[in-house]
């Protein structure tokens, strides 16, 4: 199984042979779309527009060949437009999320002829337009700041004996993308 056209609400997209390592020379592309089409109507005044869905995504596992083998996650429905690309994924890093900002979203796998890696597991699911979603809490952390809207800031601190690594806080930024991953707490 490589690639298809995926719905709403929600569902789970892995590479293929997950959780055993997926193969060589692979091209795999999935779109992901809202379930509810009728609440996406660009002619609508942008009041009622508030009430589409976009697709945001998670990353549970992953771990593709480093700089060889690499999965691309784009906005809407034009798999490999450059001008949508949110990012460009490899080796083991990895946004917490990705959150369109339409009701669509693509995914492309591709790897080259040698080596291959673990693959990947994301979860995707719809919310409703005008956030970036819950980057969540990192262990050993806590967090101030309840929103995820646009302009909405989130500030973590890390519990006593352990260092802070990475962003302070993060603002949720006008594309629907966290300005920044939420950092990590790491023992001092
Ligand atoms: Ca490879």
């Amino acid at each position: 199984m490589c690639g298809g056209q995926l719905r709403g609400p929600s569902g789970i997209i892995t590479s293929p042979n997950f959780p055993v390592q997926y193969d060589n020379n692979a091209n795999c592309t999935w779109i992901i779309t809202a379930s509810d089409p009728s609440k996406v109507n660009a002619s609508l005044p942008i009041t009622d527009r508030r009430s589409q869905k976009v697709i945001k995504l998670t990353f549970e596992e992953f771990d593709l060949e480093r700089g060889y083998d690499t999965l691309t996650v784009g906005d809407g429905a034009v798999i490999g437009d450059q001008r949508t690309v949110f990012h460009v994924l490899s080796g083991t890093t990895t946004p917490d999320l990705v959150v369109s900002t339409s009701h669509q979203m693509w995914l492309n796998f591709k790897t080259d002829d040698t080596s291959g890696s673990l693959g990947f597991k994301v979860s995707y699911e719809e919310i409703n337009q005008g956030g970036c979603g819950d980057p969540g809490i990192p262990a050993y952390g806590k967090r101030e700041g309840t929103g995820f809207r646009h302009g909405d800031k989130l500030y973590f601190e890390c519990l006593p004996a352990f260092e802070l690594v990475g962003k302070k806080n993060i603002t949720c930024q006008k594309n629907n993308q966290w300005s920044a991953k939420k950092p990590s707490c790491v023992c001092k």
